[in-house]
């Protein structure tokens, strides 16, 4: 890539006026790095372009200069996936300022936001038109919607609703060279050739930049039943999932794990959460059964459900939510576990998927190792087990265990994704690869799979300048 014309500001100033482009020092410092903190770059510029023709301007005189140039969203990625590298040669080109609803039709069940729209506000878009829109994210309020199109997003909702991809019916991108595809379609069927739009879902800005989606909705959620439900242990988890899809006929919207370890974290450092039960339990299930129906009796399933499998020992205690306060604070236990863990101190994260038959098989060899190998460190593994996705995390014990736990991520990585692959596993389920899990792409993708990755590439933004060192390395960065 070359270095940047001198004059590089004012030609963006022409293009996205002066409320467009952040002033250089303190304005662009929340732009430089990431929400973990694992990353410090810098950039050239930060631009806010505020429409799609001005998208594709700035792309259009980056591609004619080779400026690298690294979309950012609401920069809640886990793998630095929007940050810029330290050279100082990137262009940030943030979306928050494209944020326009363009459209709701509440018939064709299809809604078209721009890429700088936050979840929280898709979501709320989609509720005042008396439709839902699924995708349900600890970071909602701040993450936007076309970083979760750039990583595939998955969340809490996924076992009923399906990742990200399976919510889009098409997409408006502006490629390297600054062209616009132009694919808001609203169709549900649509077999006219390659499937294009789904090569920019999840690659995360190394292709192209995601500026508007046409997203599909649903029915509004009328009848809903929650229960915290504690359990001995990993197979009795997995049993209870399988037996309250069959009880409820498939409406089994979330169900979550979370260890003890998980709940004390919570209760320790989040103000206002309490355990509700009354002694503790090693394991416990955050689950939720939803219905379009108001008239669906969702308590009573959940309910007679429960009651039976607690009458046969297949689990220790449950909770029905009587009142939506309590059903939010059943919530927060959970989706406060990564704010807990962070302020807890130093913690190795691990996003991993497998197939939900082999959970507790994979928990039963991974936990007795860490428990040897990583003596500063404590399994803390939780979350989407509906969709056979942990987050494999490993706590430092204490403040002063921090770096001796951090000096062991690379080993520990490792062992646990080779472990993962054994088991048929993803090394990564949901959080994408970013810059952190670049080389576990090279590790564990087949060598086929990593050429057509790399035509895809070559194809798409022959020059590399989209998103750099992210998800693959290409070109001269091949081989380092
Ligand atoms: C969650 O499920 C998020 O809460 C964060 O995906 C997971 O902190 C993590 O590892
Ligand atoms: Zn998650």
């Amino acid at each position: 890539l070359t270095a940047a014309a001198p004059d590089l500001r004012a030609q963006l100033r022409a293009i996205v006026g002066e409320a467009g482009l952040l002033a250089e020092g303190a304005a662009a410092v929340p732009y430089l790095t990431d929400h973990r903190r694992l990353y410090q770059g810098r950039a050239l510029a930060v631009v806010l372009p505020a429409s799609v023709t001005e998208v594709a301007a700035v792309l259009r005189l980056c591609a004619a200069a080779r400026i690298a140039v690294v979309p950012h969203g609401g920069n809640t990625s886990y793998c630095g996936g929007a940050t810029p590298d330290a050279s100082g040669q990137q262009l940030v080109l943030a979306l928050a300022r494209l944020n326009r609803l363009r459209s709701i039709d509440a018939v064709n069940d299809c809604l078209i936001a721009e890429a700088g729209c936050t979840l929280a506000q898709i979501q709320a878009a989609a509720q005042s038109a008396g439709r839902f829109f699924p995708l349900s994210l600890g970071s909602q309020g701040s993450c936007q919607i076309g970083g979760n199109l750039a990583t595939n997003a998955g969340g809490t909702s996924v076992l009923r609703y399906g990742m990200m991809r399976d919510l889009v019916l098409g997409l408006e991108v502006v490629l390297a060279d600054g062209r616009v595809l132009e694919g808001l379609s609203g169709l549900r069927k649509d077999n006219t050739g390659y499937d294009v739009k789904s090569l920019f879902i999840g690659a995360e800005g190394t292709l192209g930049v995601i500026t508007a989606a046409s997203l599909k909705l649903f029915p509004e959620v009328r009848a809903r039943a929650t229960a915290l439900v504690a359990v001995a242990d990993v197979p009795a988890a997995v049993a209870l999932l399988a037996h309250l899809k069959t009880a409820s006929s498939e409406r089994v919207s979330s169900f979550e794990l979370m260890p003890r370890l998980a709940l004390e974290l919570t209760l320790r450092h989040i103000d206002g959460a309490r355990d509700p039960f009354g002694h503790p339990h090693p394991w416990y299930v955050l689950c939720e059964l939803t219905s379009a129906r108001a008239a669906d009796a969702l308590d009573v399933i959940l309910e007679e459900a429960l009651g039976g499998a607690l009458e046969h020992g297949q689990i220790e205690d449950a909770l029905i939510s009587t009142s939506e306060r309590e059903r939010q604070a059943f919530w927060r236990l959970r989706e406060n576990i990564p704010a807990a863990q962070s302020r807890a101190g130093a913690s190795l994260k691990h996003d991993i998927s497998l197939p939900v038959s082999r959970l507790a098989e994979f928990l039963a060899r991974a936990a007795p190792w860490i428990e040897t190998a990583v003596p500063e460190g404590r399994l803390i593994a939780y979350g989407h087990v509906g969709d056979g996705n942990l987050h494999f995390n490993v706590s430092a014990r204490s403040a002063g265990e921090d770096a001796a736990l951090l000096g062991r991520a690379e080993s520990v990585r490792r062992w646990v994704h080779d472990l993962v692959c054994e088991f048929g596993g993803s090394f990564s389920a949901e959080h994408g690869i970013g810059q952190l899990k670049v080389a576990e792409l090279e590790r564990y993708a087949t060598p086929v799979e990593l050429a057509v990755m790399r035509s895809i590439k070559a194809a798409l933004d022959p020059h590399g300048i989209m998103n750099p060192g992210k998800v693959l390395r290409f070109g001269a960065a091949e081989n380092p």
